[in-house]
């Protein structure tokens, strides 16, 4: 007979899989076409096949789980079983401010961490780029989101004697969770890795020089076991990261800070857009809400940029 074993998928390449065994192996395995997709994260039951391969013959239900639309704008699961999502987002090294687009692509995830009920952290990386006036100026930007209740931590991966910086705060809010790294290629998840597994060889990117954007480097998620307990998933970068088709009203209350204003519109079913008498416009107005936040609700009610074609996974 063959014996049925619980094991973890580690990676997936399409239908090749890495299957981490209960006893701490890696092994090459598939799986049974019938059962879809699996992805990194999965809690599976696989066989040994012939070759010292393993087939997955199931998946057990999953929790969380990200996904993102492919090309055809179909949403294709990441990974699954997450406890958090980490976004790692770049400021502006000569002004501290956050470019549109990473602003859009970090509330963007902000908010699916939110909709799935898991932890959200927010990293910015590389701030050994930034002017001394650039920091001080990011460090108001932020506010936002610390007010918002989210734990931002900055890094950078590129100091102190190789140590990194920012990297207790980091390892402290990563530990005994299983947290995702998501962000735009190039911004360092897997530099930030690296530094985290001291002892595995993690791929790193070159920045392409005209574009100042990364390369695409990691072109699958996986799994690690972090030493202090917890796992990291490192992730390929994206460009845009959209939510697919979401209600107003479950959004508005993904955006933590909206929700003591919301109930307060004049119309019950407000989107927030240009209503009349809307509470999130007052409150904006107010200066008790922050206007990008909800310039990016907004955009991502309007279905800005979903056309556009995705990088990455
Ligand atoms: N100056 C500086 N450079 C960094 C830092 N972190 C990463 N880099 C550099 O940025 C480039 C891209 O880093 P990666 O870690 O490959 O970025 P990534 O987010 O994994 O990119 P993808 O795998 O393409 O999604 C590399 O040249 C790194 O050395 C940092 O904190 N400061
Ligand atoms: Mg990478
Ligand atoms: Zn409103």
């Amino acid at each position: 007979m063959n014996a049925v074993h619980e094991g973890l998928i580690i990676a997936n390449h399409g239908y090749r899989l890495v299957i981490e065994t209960v006893d701490g192996r890696s092994i090459p395995g598939t799986s049974r076409k019938s059962l879809g997709s699996v992805v990194c994260g999965d809690h599976v039951q696989w066989q040994a096949s012939a070759d010292g391969a393993g087939v997955v013959i199931a998946v057990h239900p999953r929790t969380a789980m990200l996904a993102r639309p492919d090309q055809r704008g179909i949403a294709k699961p990441v990974c699954a079983n997450l406890d958090q999502i980490a976004v790692v987002g770049l400021m502006q090294p000569d002004s501290g401010v956050l470019t549109t687009s990473e602003r859009a692509r970090i509330d963007a995830y902000l908010a699916a961490a939110e909709m799935l009920s898991i932890d959200a952290l927010l990293i910015i990386n590389k701030i050994d780029l930034l002017t001394p006036v650039a920091t001080a100026h990011a460090q108001k930007k932020l506010t936002p989101y610390r007010d918002a209740g989210y734990k931002v931590i900055l890094t950078s991966a590129r100091s102190a004697a190789g140590m990194g910086t920012g990297m207790d705060e980091l390892r402290a809010h990563l530990a005994g969770k299983r947290s995702v790294l998501v962000g735009e290629s190039g911004a360092g998840k897997s530099s930030l890795t690296q530094l985290l597994l001291p002892d595995r060889d993690i791929r790193i990117g070159e920045l392409s020089t005209r574009l100042e954007r990364g390369k695409h480097t990691t072109t699958v998620a996986m799994l690690f076991r972090l030493p202090g307990g917890g796992d990291i998933i490192d992730s390929p970068g994206v460009r845009e990261f959209h939510l697919g088709t979401v209600e107003p009203s479950a959004l508005a209350h993904a955006f933590r800070e909206f929700r003591p204003h919301l109930g307060n519109c004049r119309y019950r079913d407000c989107r927030h857009l240009s209503e009349p008498d809307c509470a999130l416009s007052e409150a904006a107005t107010a200066g008790q809400l922050s206007p990008e936040r909800l310039e990016s609700y907004r955009a991502i009610v309007l279905g800005d940029g979903r056309r556009s074609r995705h990088s990455g996974d």
